[in-house]
């Protein structure tokens, strides 16, 4: 029997994200309550700015560029506080937000431009030069990359989006009307079980969804609490979870642009910080970088993990040394993202759980052979609910083999269910690796490795590393005939993909040599077996 969440059934009402934002009648903060203020300068924005500013751009979209219902713009940039009101214009102009993480290279961004069919970007002035060169390669013109952030007298020719208004009160410039569960608002990228990064179609309805599911676990987080948003807005963690969560809380929101430990504990004391989304290798600094011992951590009420497994000694860990207190959450981009979460008082119970299943959902787990597993047996993750994806952008195939005709999505993630209800995550079939969070997909790194001359077949694995909490890309390459495998290929080939790729997709693992890459008879990477000889090898 599939397990239902344990939370009543809510009313998730038929709305887009701009009206749960900022049309709700039962809001508890006022207008002047500041929200997002940036951790490293004096600019801030109220809840009424952020709608003021949003209205105002998304007046200005509509009259730009033709802009059309379901246009897509781009958005690639570090944290910054313009990000929500940048996103909730293009929502007031019934646009969708494709954010890419702004460590892209050229190839990377032009990649998620033309995926995505962006008809526009938004950038800072330190992205500038990777935005347009991307820009160019996707068809998107100069006039059509503008700027947000604080650098607008380095913009030059470039338009910084708060000089794009409309004040005309003609129909044109309207509010567009969105239909929530048909029209998206967010294409992020994901590489799904396998193969490349895919474009994940969010509707309204999903990211509406998942901040009321959310809203009914988190009940301790109130207007009066103080966020710390270092995780990126780019991706569906610090998307959905603080950027859209946060903001209906009414929670301030302090904004750090670059994760540092230090600089982190600092705000936490002087902001008296009272809640954090955080990743697992930020819970192991805290239980063991110098630093943390000179700041008064002591407002800090709760934290909560995700993105990667958390073990059960880091947990202990970090508790033992700062007496902090870290929960659990789970989910994925194709999930809006949040499928399940620790309740507050359940930290230290089931620590190592990622929780209970947020309300509205039903989940199964599922044996290779997709028969369903009894409670508290081993299995895949299948999960069903509002919060479900509406597939991969223009990848029959791909939603075809993610999603199944009654409606369950297949995670990839394997795990299993206690008698209380609480959920585990143990291992994963499917093949993505996670660098302190962030997705590396092998397939992509094996495409681009397959290319360098002097290799003739590549896989890419990870492995985890406990002095980072982390797992990191490995590569076993089998050299072309002739070529010496040497510790010189080794750093050659390092160097090599590292000009290629984002920072996090580097091979941190290094590279290993073998005669020969384990394949299925259809020529499929036999991952398991190279994770075991991997292993293997390091055991001796
Ligand atoms: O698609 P994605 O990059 O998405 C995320 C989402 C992280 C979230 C979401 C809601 C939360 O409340 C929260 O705490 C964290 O990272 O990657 C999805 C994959 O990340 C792994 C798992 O393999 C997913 O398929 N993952 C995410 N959370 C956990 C995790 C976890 N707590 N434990 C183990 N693996």
């Amino acid at each position: 029997m599939p397990a239902e969440s344990p939370y009543p059934s809510i009313d998730i009402p038929n709305v887009g994200i701009w009206d749960l934002l900022f049309e709700r009648k039962d809001r508890s903060f006022p207008d002047s309550q500041v929200i997002f203020q940036d951790a490293s300068s004096s600019r801030s924005y109220t809840y009424g700015q952020v709608k003021q500013v949003a209205t105002d751009f998304g007046k200005g979209l509509k009259g730009l560029w033709d802009w059309q219902r379901g246009d897509v713009l781009g958005v690639y940039s570090p944290n910054c506080i313009d990000t929500p009101a940048v996103t909730w214009a293009v929502h007031f102009a019934g646009g969708i937000v494709s954010p890419a993480n702004p460590g892209y290279t050229v190839e990377e961004l032009a990649f998620q431009l033309k995926d995505s069919g962006a008809k526009a970007l938004i950038t800072q002035v330190p992205q500038l030069k990777i935005a347009l060169e991307a820009a160019k390669i996707a068809g998107i013109p100069d006039d059509r990359v503008i700027l947000m952030g604080d650098q607008r007298a380095e913009a030059g020719r470039f338009k910084h989006f708060s000089s794009i208004r409309n004040t005309s009160g003609t129909q044109r410039y309207r509010r567009a009307k969105v239909d929530p569960d048909k029209d998206l608002a967010f294409l992020v990228y994901s590489s799904g079980t396998t193969g490349k990064p895919k474009g994940v179609m969010l509707s309204h309805r999903n990211i509406v969804a998942n901040v009321l599911q959310m809203h009914h676990n988190e009940t301790n987080i109130s207007e009066k609490d103080s966020l710390l948003a270092f995780l990126p807005f780019f991706h569906i963690y610090g998307l959905t979870c603080i950027m859209h969560f946060a903001f209906y809380k009414g929670s301030r929101c302090v904004v750090m642009p670059k994760f540092d430990i230090e600089e982190w504990c600092r705000i936490v004391q002087d902001e008296k910080i009272t809640f954090a989304y955080v990743v697992p290798p930020v819970v192991l600094l805290l239980s063991k970088h110098p630093a943390v011992d000179k700041y008064d951590l002591s407002s800090l009420r709760m934290m909560s993990s995700g993105a990667a497994p958390l073990t059960r000694e880091i947990v202990e860990a970090a508790h033992k040394r700062t007496n902090l207190k870290v929960k659990q959450g789970y989910g994925l981009s194709e999930t809006s993202p949040a499928t399940h979460m620790q309740q507050w008082d359940d930290w230290q119970r089931h620590i190592g759980a990622v929780g209970q299943m947020l309300p509205n959902q039903t989940a199964k787990f599922m044996s290779p052979e997709e028969t369903e597993v009894p409670v508290g047996e081993v299995g895949e993750l299948w999960i069903k609910g509002p919060n479900i994806f509406k597939g991969y952008l223009n990848n029959p195939e791909g939603t075809a083999n993610a999603l199944t005709d009654d409606d369950y999505f297949k995670t990839g993630d394997v795990g299993y269910l206690d008698k209380e209800g609480n959920f585990y995550i143990t291992d994963r079939v499917k093949e993505l690796i996670k660098y302190k969070g962030f997705q590396v997909p092998p397939a992509e790194l094996e495409g681009l490795l397959a290319s360098n001359d002097k290799i003739d077949d590549v896989a890419v694995m990870g492995i985890y590393k406990e002095e980072i909490a982390s797992e990191v890309p490995l590569a076993y390459v089998v050299p072309k005939k002739g070529v010496e495998a040497s510790p010189q290929l080794e750093k050659e080939i390092m160097e090599w993909l590292a000009k290629k790729v984002a920072s996090h997709k580097r091979l941190r693992g290094g590279v290993k040599f073998t005669d020969e890459i384990p394949k299925s008879a259809s020529g499929k990477i036999l991952r398991r077996m190279l994770k075991a000889r991997y292993l293997e090898e390091e055991a001796k």
